[in-house]
């Protein structure tokens, strides 16, 4: 399988996060040791060529992200340097809610606009590594379109927590969702969503559209991140009813559970047709994991590969979560591993 990777994703280091849950600030999850963790995982298997991803242009964001949060990403950080002398990190203090509908001029003030949460701090490089993700993802998909049959993006930072003109959960660009878009050309895709969290981004992003199917297994939103959405009862909308599916997981879950529910999800998939599968794979699921809260063991995760490889569909996958910078490298190669053997 091909892999893409830019080692840009290091200009973008998170310090320290605010957890409300504690009342406590602590050191970032997603730092850029859980990259280079996973890209020595996947070479020492030797799962397949590491390349740079393609360039670009601005036309391939804006297949997905409203333009104003864009702009927004290119102007808050000169704005916010220029006022206090600091090099970041740029963080919403208050929030634009329900009712709370009037976008300021200001960029530094558009923060808790286009911002849902204080734990995704815009730093120097951020934006930097951020395009670099977001191409790696949609190389991944061209890829796919050329013939491919396997890809692997290695997206830091992750992205499914950012929706059209919103961002958060450690994600700025949704790059799971900017593959999808791509694949769009030429079929219709399905994107499988395994990272312990809900994907509310992708979600919002495909809500209203039968021609991509979103499937998500995540950690019951009643009690963990992001908590407003990933409920069963969410269907999609209009045209798009039907082709939205959540699996809420209790606290805990295990293996045996974990590939029964999986097992369900992939049945969804298969009644679809899709053309193309996009995995948004977090390894955050993974028992040891300091932000997630499920108890799938590391050796799980080949069989985790091998079922979502086997019904032999073109397959993208995109790089979210996981947060074990001993565990995150082998869990992720470890289902990657599984996937190329399905589906050799
Ligand atoms: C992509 C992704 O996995 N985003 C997750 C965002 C979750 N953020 C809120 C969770 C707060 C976790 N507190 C971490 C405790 C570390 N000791
Ligand atoms: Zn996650």
């Amino acid at each position: 399988m091909k892999i893409l990777y830019s080692q840009k994703h290091s200009l973008h280091a998170p310090r320290e996060e605010f957890d409300g849950k504690a009342g406590l600030i602590h050191p970032h999850p997603e730092v850029p040791q859980r990259a280079l963790g996973i890209l020595q995982a996947v070479r020492e298997r030797g799962l397949g060529e590491v390349l740079p991803p393609r360039e670009y242009g601005p036309e391939v964001l804006t297949a997905v992200h409203d333009p104003g949060l864009i702009e927004y990403y290119r102007r808050v950080l000169p704005a916010w340097r220029a006022r206090t002398g600091k090099p970041g990190p740029v963080l919403p203090d208050v929030f634009a809610l329900r009712g709370l509908d009037h976008r300021p001029a200001d960029p530094v003030r558009q923060a808790g606009w286009y911002c849902f949460d204080p734990q995704t701090p815009l730093l120097e490089g951020t934006w930097e590594a951020v395009l670099q993700a977001a191409a790696c993802a949609v190389t991944g998909a061209d890829l796919l379109l050329e013939g491919e049959r396997l890809a692997y993006a290695l997206c830091r930072p992750p992205g499914h927590h950012a929706g059209r003109d919103y961002y958060g959960g450690y994600c700025y660009l949704n790059n799971a969702a900017l593959a999808a878009r791509r694949l769009q050309a030429r079929g219709r895709p399905a994107i499988l969503d395994i990272d312990y969290h809900h994907g509310n981004g992708t979600q919002d992003i495909f809500y209203g559209s039968a021609e991509v199917l979103f499937v998500s297994l995540h950690a019951d939103p009643d009690f963990s991140y992001p908590c407003f959405s990933g409920y069963r009862e969410e269907r999609g909308t209009g045209a798009g009813l039907g082709f939205n599916s959540n699996f809420p997981l209790p606290a805990g879950t295990g293996e045996t559970e974990y590939r029964g529910v999986l097992a369900r999800a992939l049945e969804e998939i298969r009644a679809f047709h899709p053309d193309f599968l996009v995995v948004s794979l977090g390894v955050d699921t993974v028992q040891e994991d300091p932000v997630g809260g499920l108890r799938l063991p590391p050796e799980c995760f080949p069989e985790l590969g091998r079922m979502v490889g086997s019904p032999g569909w073109p397959v993208l996958v995109v790089q979210e979560g996981g947060y074990s910078l001993r565990l995150a490298g082998p869990c992720a190669a470890g289902f990657l591993s599984g996937l190329a053997e399905a589906s050799a």
